[in-house]
């Protein structure tokens, strides 16, 4: 799985590295314009540039177009239940300390079904990566309302136009106790995007990302057109998210300090111009898994019930 690349500046040196394709599956499903692309690809950026063994990583996800991006991945995957991927992914943690955990949901999957999984995983603050691809729809079922759909939006289930303002799920994620990292980014501002999922995965705790994402096909009109004309501010600071040129021609950018908690819940609370970037981290906070560890006894080696476990899993493998 692993390919060597000599250093051309000292042969006697080789180091052991990966390439992107270590980290590529099956070809993705996705329309052709889907934001769900990108993430896919600053995903397997983010693991290639901390050297990350695929073998070493766990993504688990929900249900919807989002949802099957463990299949598109080559590290170990679980497509799991609507709304599920956050209590599973806690499971996998605690049973596998060692693994890297990469939650994938989409809107309709955190913020509605897993509602109540999502509020207590932030609050357990569990060492997982958590990444929200948000269309603002329901994708996979063809154009049900989300709790971020937009008012007056016509949907299958509201075709007069939603009767409701839109969720903001970084104020919700903002007002809930044991916060660690909260950023926002979206699939139109690429080198962006890959800088806050690399900037997640160095985080320890829960690191929270909501992604804007482009669904050309059941939203293709959200977000200003598909994210051309959408008003965006770009969180500024030297420990934050770097900004790159092409995100600064959608937006200015302006000082903020996200280990703030009043001026994070104030930037949270903003839905116009949309905040982009790091809002929340404190790297103090201990994870889920510290705590119940120093407690409790880490999983002891349980090899044979774990190679037994694998056998009866293969049979549902797809
Ligand atoms: C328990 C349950 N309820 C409803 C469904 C039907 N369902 C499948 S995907 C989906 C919505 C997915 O929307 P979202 O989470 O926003 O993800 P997207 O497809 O937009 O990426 C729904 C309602 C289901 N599979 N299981
Ligand atoms: S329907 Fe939308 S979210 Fe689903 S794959 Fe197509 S573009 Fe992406």
């Amino acid at each position: 799985m692993k390919n060597i690349i000599h250093d051309s500046m000292n042969e006697n040196c080789a180091v052991t590295s990966h390439t992107l394709a270590d980290f590529e599956s099956e070809l993705p499903r996705w329309c052709k314009g889907c934001g769900d692309h990108g993430v896919l690809t600053g995903i397997q950026r983010a693991l290639k540039k901390n050297n990350i063994d695929p073998e070493n990583v766990v993504s688990v996800s929900g249900i919807g177009c989002s949802s099957r991006l463990p299949h598109y991945l080559r590290t170990y995957g679980f497509h799991g239940l609507h709304g599920r991927a956050l209590p599973i992914a806690t499971g996998v943690r605690l049973a596998r300390p060692e693994s890297h955990v990469l939650v994938v949901m989409g809107d309709g999957d955190c913020f509605s079904i897993g509602g109540n999984h999502w509020l207590h995983a932030i609050r357990y603050n569990i060492n997982v990566v958590a990444l929200v691809l948000d269309n603002n729809i329901y994708a996979l079922t063809k154009k049900q309302a989300s709790p971020t759909t937009p008012d007056g939006q016509l949907t299958n289930t509201t075709p007069r136009g939603t009767y409701l303002e839109p969720m903001n799920p970084l104020s919700v994620v903002m007002g809930m106790t044991n916060v660690s990292f909260l950023a926002q980014s979206a699939t139109w501002l690429p080198n962006h995007l890959d800088a806050t999922i690399e900037k997640a995965w160095s985080h320890h705790g829960l690191s929270f990302v909501r992604i804007l994402q482009r669904c050309p096909v059941y939203m293709p009109q959200g977000f200003g057109d598909g994210g051309k004309n959408y008003p965006v501010v770009l969180l500024e600071n030297e420990q934050g998210i770097p900004i790159d040129q092409t995100a600064l021609l959608r937006g200015p950018a302006q000082p903020h300090d996200h280990t703030d908690i009043h001026a994070a819940q104030e930037v949270a609370h903003t839905s116009e111009p949309a905040p982009m970037g790091l809002i929340y981290q404190n790297e103090r906070l201990p994870a889920y898994e510290d705590i119940r560890f120093s407690r409790t006894d880490k999983p002891r080696d349980r090899s044979d019930f774990l190679r037994r476990l694998d056998g009866t899993l293969d049979k549902f493998a797809v």
